[in-house]
Parts: structure tokens; C-alpha cells; sequence
């Protein structure tokens, strides 16, 4: 992939203006988003279609699941932060949810 470039602040504090339910984290250099489902089932089918997600952008979450419970980090690790990557791949994320 072409170099990718980081977002700058105000980039960063606009697209999180955009995204309600997430929150920055490691110090400006990700956004995290916590889920909770009604089962391990339900989880894991959302964990799936995130995964297909990633594939088709080649862009990868760092995330937990135990049971029901699901914690999503994004950053760009050929960025070395925060990129649009992450801004575009959270917005998938959560037309998932819709
Ligand atoms: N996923 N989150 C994330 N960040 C990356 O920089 C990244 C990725 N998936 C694949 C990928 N980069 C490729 O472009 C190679 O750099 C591995």
C-alpha cells in the first residue's frame, strides 16, 4: 500500500465529531469502541463481518472478546497513528450496527 499519512489534530478532533460512539485512545493515536450483544453468537457474527470488512480494505482492528462483550482499537500501524483508514473502517463498523 502507498505511504499512508497520519491525521492532524484538527483532522482528528473533526472526524471524532463524526463518530460519536467511539473514543480516542493511546494518546491521540487510536479510537476504541466498546460492544456488548446479547449473546456469544451474536458477538462472534459481528466479529465475523467486521473481519470481511478488514479483508476488503486490508485494514485490520485490534480487538478483545469475551463472551458477549466486544472492544474494538483502531490506528494505523503504517501510519504510525491515526489515519483515515481508521475513520473509514469505524464508520463500516457501525453501519453494521444500523
Ligand atoms: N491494519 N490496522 C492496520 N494498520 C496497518 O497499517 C495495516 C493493517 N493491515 C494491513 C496492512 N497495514 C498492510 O498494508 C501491510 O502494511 C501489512
Amino acid at each position: 500500500m502507498g505511504s499512508v499519512e497520519q491525521l492532524t489534530q484538527e483532522e482528528r478532533d473533526s472526524w471524532l465529531r463524526a463518530l460519536p460512539d467511539w473514543s480516542l485512545a493511546r494518546d491521540g493515536d487510536a479510537i476504541e469502541r466498546k460492544f456488548e450483544f446479547d449473546d456469544f453468537s451474536k458477538a462472534f457474527a459481528f466479529m465475523t463481518r467486521v473481519a470481511m470488512i478488514a479483508e476488503t480494505r486490508d485494514h485490520h482492528p485490534e480487538w478483545f472478546n469475551v463472551y458477549n462483550r466486544v472492544e474494538i482499537t483502531l490506528t494505523t500501524h503504517d501510519a504510525g497513528g491515526l489515519s483515515l483508514r481508521d475513520v473509514k473502517m469505524a464508520r463500516k463498523i457501525d453501519a453494521l450496527l444500523a
